[in-house]
């Protein structure tokens, strides 16, 4: 064996060269890893007992891409194409060998072989387009020479990669192993270079093929099209379209020429800046500094949830859908059963869509038991209360928790604001009790807020990240406070937007400056799709705000066609209503505000900046741990665009100096305690440093 360079090296079977690449945790293409390539393909050129070349990768993953650490770096020699035309330009057969995902880099380095072979779970993909990039290491014209230009366009522009048999299907690959594991990998790919000497087969350079690149031009209109709505806001999916254009249009080396451009100009952009560093806000998300990372986790075999109503039932989804067995309680029969027909239509629905098979709408039933007896929790390993919004009714139910629950079970509130420790305070076993704050539709959004309480156990808060996981969530630690990241930040735009209202600014208007930021729908419609009578009672109603007066003029929102907007009844459009802006123009006159032109600039800035204050307040107070935790909150809670890196990575793009000084001039003019400034805002702007450079908190 010989070592190439620290994470490369070279072996012989025979008259076959096996280079491994062993570079954990994911093989990314480090400067040694393209160095050992490099050095390894012209060794086995050069020896003539060599006849072909395996390249495979050692741990959990083929080349899973370029080190993205690299980026912000000079770039540091040799070039990944040193390496990519050494193994494309081999006269002796060059196999790569794949497990587990090759992408980006990786896959591009996979199609400078001349043959591939995989496992069976392996998968491939070019996901640079999540990084606001596109892939620049020939994986543009190589792909659509494979695969063909509809599938490469939406390979790349989704950034989502295919199984081995669809690789397979489309000729990315050329044989998969009959099973999983690292031997029966490198025997297949073994093998398969010695049928290949023994065949003589051609050593095809997939630069050189053209059989796949005819299409219409129309393809490439149509394809923008049907892709708008999805990628709204978003400069990369724009950009590997053009490339793949290239390739369908161009030679090879000006499809490379176009290809270097366009990857300079969307790597020096800040859209692929603010999502490469959401890579890692939503790696560095689960690290928790004083809770060990070998902290022992509490089996999670059998989870209860209390309430089958939409809530309680999109969270009973997450478990069946990973295979684990839920018991849901409902106060009656009759809820129950509404409950539980309300999850089989909605499993019943992504059957009729594709999305799973109508096997698994069986098998996930199965999974969820019903019943109107909370004795039936007494044996579950994770209970989860999902009822009103109201602490006294949450106490209550934490001491029936405590009850009926085994011991060691971890009992977890879905409040989107109230007083975690208040809640604990009710249970003989405060260590037991942690909050769980998923988002609506429970069962389709990606962020958990998980909450500590004072006393929350370290083994508690590790498992419950752990489980997190296990159901395909972002977690986000946070700390007790009232609507912990997430709402209380919400809580300071809305304030903002109200008063801009009465200001002389439409919901429209509003909701326009907020959509155009890039997220998906401004407060009011958001309002409007919640319900505008979310916690509101007609018995205490009295006029003190917007909601309160559209709610008594019979106002509910989308679900009676009727809100902030009037909703068509067919398409649920939303049109502006004169009505709704003239109960506004009253109340404005009422409260003694006189109406202005409020433009759009003060209403973005009115919006968002209480909210990078909040979130300064937040993370001073230790609730969050760090200045990225708030941005994947509200990244995959709220749908702030992630090309701009969330609120806290957006205000560091614009300066915090100059945030700072619209805050205190906002204090000044606008007056409330929303606008008084976060001491550690205030001292960041003063130093002219940045939330990233902070770290973490705890
Ligand atoms: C590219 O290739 C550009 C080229 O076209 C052109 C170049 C010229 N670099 O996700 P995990 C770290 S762009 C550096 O928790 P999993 C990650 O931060 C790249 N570090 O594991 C984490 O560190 P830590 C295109 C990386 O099993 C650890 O590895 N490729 C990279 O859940 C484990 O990661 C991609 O975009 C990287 N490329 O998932 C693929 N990747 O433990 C990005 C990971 O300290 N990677 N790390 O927190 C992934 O999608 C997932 O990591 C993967 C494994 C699916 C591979």
């Amino acid at each position: 064996m010989t070592e190439l360079t620290q994470s490369v090296r070279m072996e012989r079977d025979g008259e076959i060269a096996v280079i491994t690449v062993d570079n954990p945790p994911v093989n990314a293409l480090s400067f040694h890893v393209r160095q050992g390539i490099l050095d390894g393909m012209n060794a086995a050129a050069a020896d003539p007992e060599i006849e072909a070349v395996v390249l495979i990768c050692a741990g959990r993953t083929f080349i899973a891409g370029a080190d993205i650490t690299e980026f912000s770096k000079p770039p540091q020699p040799p070039s990944l194409q040193g390496a990519q035309d050494a193994m494309e330009n081999c006269t002796k057969p060059v196999v790569a060998a794949i497990h587990g995902t090759a992408l980006g880099g990786g896959l591009e380095v996979a199609m400078c072989a001349h043959f591939r072979v995989a496992s069976p779970s392996a998968k491939f993909g070019l996901p640079e387009v999540k990084l606001g990039l596109l892939p620049g290491a020939g994986g543009t014209q190589r792909l659509p020479r494979v695969t063909g230009v509809a599938k490469a366009l939406e390979m790349m522009t989704s950034g989502d990669p295919i199984g081995s048999g669809e690789a397979l299907d489309c000729g990315l690959v050329d044989e998969v192993a009959p099973a999983d594991g690292a031997d029966a990998l490198l025997a297949t790919a073994v093998g398969f270079a010695r049928r290949v000497l023994a065949e003589h087969r051609p050593l095809t350079r997939i630069r050189d093929r053209d059989d796949k690149l005819a299409v219409d031009p129309s393809v490439f209109s149509d394809f923008r099209q049907k892709i708008a709505h999805r990628t709204r806001g978003f400069l990369a999916p724009e950009y590997n379209i053009r490339c793949i254009e290239a390739a369908a249009t161009l030679p090879f080396e000006e499809g490379i020429a176009v290809e270097r451009k366009l990857f300079g100009e969307v790597m020096s952009g800040t859209q692929s800046k603010a999502q490469q560093y959401y890579f890692f806000a939503e790696r560095e998300a689960a690290k928790i500094p004083d809770v060990p990372k070998d902290t022992p986790l509490l089996p999670v075999a059998k989870v209860g949830v209390l309430g089958g109503g939409t809530m309680g039932g999109g969270i009973a989804m997450n478990f069946a859908n990973v295979g684990i067995p839920v018991t849901i309680v409902e106060r009656d029969e009759e809820s129950l059963q509404r409950g539980l027909g309300v999850i089989r239509k909605n499993y019943e629905r992504s059957a009729s869509r594709g999305s799973i098979s109508s096997d698994d709408v069986g098998r996930r039933m199965a999974l969820i038991s019903g019943s109107v007896d909370k004795g039936d929790f007494h044996d579950c390993d994770l209970l989860i209360e999902a009822v009103f919004e109201d602490l006294e009714l949450k106490k209550s139910v934490f001491a029936e928790f405590d009850a009926i629950a085994k011991p060691g079970a971890i009992l977890a509130s879905n409040t989107s604001a109230l007083d975690v420790n208040a809640i604990a305070a009710a249970t003989s076993r405060p260590e037991s009790v942690i909050g769980t704050h998923f988002f609506s539709p429970a069962n389709v959004m990606k962020l958990l807020e998980v909450v500590r309480g004072e006393r929350t156990s370290h083994q508690v808060i590790a498992s419950t990240m752990a489980v997190a996981k296990q159901i395909n969530k972002i977690a986000v630690l946070v700390g007790v406070c009232h609507g912990f990241v997430g709402n209380r930040m919400l809580f300071m735009r809305r304030i903002e937007a109200d008063k801009m209202l009465l200001e002389g600014a439409t919901p429209a208007q509003i909701d326009k400056v907020i959509y155009d930021f890039g997220f998906p729908m401004g407060p009011y419609a958001m309002m409007d799709l919640a319900g505008l009578d979310i916690g509101w009672k007609a018995e205490t109603s009295s006029s003190s705000n917007v909601r309160e007066i559209l709610c008594e003029s019979g106002r509910r929102g989308q679900k009676n066609g009727r809100g902030f907007y009037t909703y068509d009844p067919d398409t649920r459009a939303a049109t502006p209503d004169p009505e709704v802006e003239e109960l506004i123009r009253q109340f404005g006159a009422r409260q003694g505000v006189a109406p202005r032109t409020v433009s759009d600039q003060e209403i973005l800035e009115r919006c968002l900046y209480p909210m990078v204050n909040e979130g300064a307040k937040i993370l001073d107070e230790g609730i969050a741990i760090r200045a990225s935790d708030i941005d994947v909150v509200w990244i995959n809670g709220y749908g702030w665009p992630v090309y701009t890196g969330g609120p806290m990575f957006w205000a560091d793009t614009i300066g915090l100096a100059e945030v700072a000084a619209k805050i205190n001039e906002n204090h000044a003019t606008l007056g409330g305690e929303h606008w008084k400034i976060s001491p550690l805002l205030q001292r960041l702007a003063d130093e002219g440093s940045t939330f990233q450079k902070l770290g973490a908190r705890r």
